[in-house]
């Protein structure tokens, strides 16, 4: 139930009382600088600046922290509405019809953000367009007035031809549907010429006075400089931040767990033990895994524990050690096996089961606690180039569930089993995931518990 809060001299606002409920205002106009006011981030940019990677990082991150975010991207609409593209002509300014389907689509992607956003249990929603012009973004503007939802530009401005050629290359000439069936050469010379129709009426952000009071951050030349322009709240200043820590240079991450250890030989969830002789043999072969790889240089990150200290022993490189790779602490449970935590807390472990991601051991971590712990370590992994991360089952699962963009209900099952490493690159829109094993066979954990449940794995 809502309940009244402020007496405005002109109009009510109203806050809802449940954490759960959206936001609800009376009228436009109001409520728009509420802290839990919903935000439409609006990308602004030229074609080929990179709008549609920026917003799916952000919306993994968002999401990653708990933020419900979705991308709504123009051009999915445009290519509903208008099935077989024929080239830049559709983008001309003076293309009458073309125009008037655009402006459709803008208003429908708007319809669908706003149900997002009211009752689809969104919190952000990033309208990925051009958004060139301050006549569509004066409209947006109003849109989110209308609907009591904050505004966050986020502009790419890029003039490197270099930078450009290649996300065509990479991005429009294989990823777009537009250009399924059309040469390179042909790709390239279409794009640039559709690059060219909006080129003579952009008008960027903080040209003038215009965008004196509103929120935005203008990334230029792929994040070497930042313009910030009053951040409004704390997901703003998030989305800021993380903007500051992304690059585009290319690189690998490896993330692996420790080697066997030997609580795990016990099946003990935990604790502080060494590596045993499986355990030591694969810390070799993970020195031997990197070599191959060629490297130019490599930090290598582990948790507190022996068990990941040990592992990357053989390796020729410092390595760092970060109390936020640790792993889950299963408190009381600590060092029992599952047969023991089955036992002695029957009822916790049923609870377990059924909602992982949200289960906190008595004393201990949830896996949720564990994704704030480790929000340092992923905006760090950002920064870098090549990295080496040897941690913990329900670690590594919560790193990999931001790379690959999974949700709460998958992250607990994701495989990680022990003695495999997975090397993530990244492409375009997303990263690639190689899972390498290497053979040290570890005893299978399960086949040591005395019962059967449905945990596909341990922790
Ligand atoms: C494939 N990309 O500013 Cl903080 C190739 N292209 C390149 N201009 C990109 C995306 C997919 C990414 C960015 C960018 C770009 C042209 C660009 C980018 C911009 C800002 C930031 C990070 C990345």
């Amino acid at each position: 139930m809502s309940r009244e809060l402020t007496q405005h001299r002109f109009q009510k606002i109203w806050i809802p009382s449940n954490d759960d409920e959206p936001v609800v205002c009376r009228r436009s106009g109001l409520g728009q600088h509420l802290a839990k006011a919903p935000t439409v981030v609006v990308m602004v940019g030229l074609p080929g600046r990179g709008k549609t990677s920026i917003s799916r990082q952000i919306s993994r991150y968002l999401n990653w922290i708990g933020i419900p975010t979705k991308v709504f991207n123009l051009g999915e609409y445009r290519r509903v509405a208008v099935k077989n593209y024929s080239s830049y002509d559709f983008f001309k300014p003076d293309n009458e019809s073309a125009v008037e389907i655009r402006q459709e689509c803008a208003i429908n992607a708007l319809g669908d953000l706003k149900s997002y956003l009211t009752e689809g249990g969104g919190h952000v929603a990033v309208y990925d367009a051009t958004n060139t012009t301050r006549d569509r973004r004066g409209m947006i503007l109003q849109f989110a007035s209308e609907n009591c939802f904050k505004i966050l530009f986020i502009e790419s401005v890029c003039d490197d031809a270099n930078v450009i050629a290649s996300n065509i290359m990479e991005v429009k000439a294989v990823l777009c549907p537009d250009y399924q069936n059309t040469n390179k050469t042909d790709v390239m010379l279409d794009f640039q010429k559709r690059i060219k129709c909006y080129e003579a009426r952009y008008q960027p952000l903080d040209s003038g006075n215009h965008e004196r009071d509103m929120s935005f951050i203008k990334v230029i030349d792929v994040g070497q400089r930042f313009i910030v322009n009053r951040i409004q709240d704390h997901v703003q200043s998030k989305i800021v931040y993380y903007l500051m820590n992304i690059h585009v240079r290319p690189h690998a991450i490896y993330l692996c767990r420790h080697g066997e250890s030997l609580d795990n030989l016990q099946g003990r969830l935990g604790g502080d033990s060494g590596l045993s002789p499986r355990g030591i043999k694969f810390a070799a072969a993970l020195a031997r895994f990197v070599k191959t790889q060629n490297l130019k240089d490599l930090k290598v990150w582990t948790s507190q524990k022996r068990r990941c200290v040990q592992t990357a022993q053989d390796l020729n490189a410092a390595y760092e050690q970060w109390k936020a790779l640790n792993e889950l602490h299963a408190g009381v449970c600590e060092e029992m096996t599952y047969g023991e935590v089955k036992d002695k807390y029957p009822e916790e472990f049923a609870l377990r089961d059924k909602e992982k991601y949200y289960y906190r051991y008595p004393s201990g971590e949830s896996y949720q606690d564990m994704v704030q712990r480790l929000e340092p370590v992923i905006l760090e992994l950002e920064r870098q180039e090549n990295v080496l991360v040897i941690c913990h089952q329900a670690v590594m699962r919560c790193l990999l569930a931001y790379f690959l963009d999974k949700n709460a209900d998958e992250m607990p099952y994701l495989k990680c089993p022990l003695h495999t490493v997975l090397k993530l690159t990244p492409l375009a829109y997303e990263w690639n995931v190689e899972s390498i094993s290497l053979n040290e066979e570890p005893v299978n954990i399960t086949d040591l518990q005395a019962h059967k449940t449905s945990l596909h794995t341990p922790l």
